[in-house]
């Protein structure tokens, strides 16, 4: 498949693009990136060097690709982190091109706002943006449990209330629903008694939930490997279940090789045989 990649780029460690086109490339996909920022590293560490590409810069990139008129093979377009009102623009128009010119293409939000820890670390004006102008052109979004709450006015927080946030969420338009870190209290925990996290995937079929051990890490970027495999896996095999599980055994063994280096940044590179073949150590459960 082709994937037109809206994103952040960094030089150095993985977020954004920076994170989601390799292990796409692993698994066989050509992405084609746009650059919404161009930074020496990810905002995690407090500053950064180099430039916020801007709109008019990012859209005459979309446009180039437009006249080369290859639009029509795109199969996904996939957004992250959006800083501004104008990247808004930018990227709700390309989904429109992309659209128009491919209707069977498809268009994953994944909704950057905060996390539960954090709250809220985009501008104010953000949120209600993407809710407004950006999820309803959207056919899967990948929200954390936090983003879910915030984007439907919900708090989700049991299994109960997560499935009615989720729902809430396609009502504004996605089909397909991935939420990503869900800690809800009621969730089972390791066979050893370890803690775990998990994802829930909603589609028009069904709902699936998949459980992996709680790593004692934050790493910056996972979230964007996360929703590009996702995508992937789900427009490939038309199943939220196998997407569900492929996508965990992956990220599960990206972080646990991250934690072992000790390293800050994600070990994309040395961990990429668990993209290509996931061990599949996970499945999923119908809810
Ligand atoms: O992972 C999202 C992301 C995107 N873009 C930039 C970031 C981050 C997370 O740190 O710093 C520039």
């Amino acid at each position: 498949m082709r994937f037109l990649s809206i994103q952040s780029h960094v030089a150095y460690g993985h977020v954004g693009n920076s994170a989601a086109v390799f292990p796409l490339q692993r698994i066989g996909h050509e992405v084609w990136p746009v650059l919404t920022v161009n930074f020496s590293n990810h905002t995690g560490y407090g500053e950064w060097g180099g430039p916020l590409i801007p709109a008019d810069d990012v859209r005459a990139v979309v446009s180039g690709i437009e006249d080369r008129g290859v639009l029509p093979t795109v199969d996904g377009v996939l957004s992250g982190y959006l800083g501004g009102e104008e990247i808004v623009d930018v990227v709700v128009d390309a989904v429109a091109r992309v659209k128009a010119a491919n209707p069977e293409a498809t268009y994953t939000c994944d909704p950057v706002m905060g996390n539960a820890t954090s709250g809220c670390f985009v501008a104010d004006a953000i949120p209600p943006l993407i809710r407004e102008k950006v999820i309803p052109h959207a056919d899967i979004i990948t929200p954390n449990q936090f983003e879910l709450g915030y984007m439907t006015h919900t708090e989700p927080e049991d299994l109960e209330s997560t499935l009615a946030s989720a729902d809430a969420a396609r009502d504004l338009g996605p089909r397909t629903v991935l939420v990503t870190s869900v800690l809800r209290p009621d969730r089972e925990a390791q066979p050893d008694g370890g803690e775990t996290i998990e994802m829930l995937a909603v589609d028009d079929e069904s709902a699936w939930i998949v459980a992996t051990p709680r790593l004692p890490i934050k790493a910056n970027g996972s979230g964007d490997v996360t929703s590009a495999l996702f995508t992937a896996h789900y427009r490939e095999t038309g199943s939220a279940a196998t997407a569900l599980e492929r996508t965990a055994s992956s990220v599960f063994d990206l972080l646990q090789a991250t934690l072992d280096s000790g390293e800050r940044e994600l070990r994309l590179v040395q961990a990429q045989d668990a993209f290509a073949q996931p061990r599949m150590q996970f499945s999923a459960r119908q809810v």
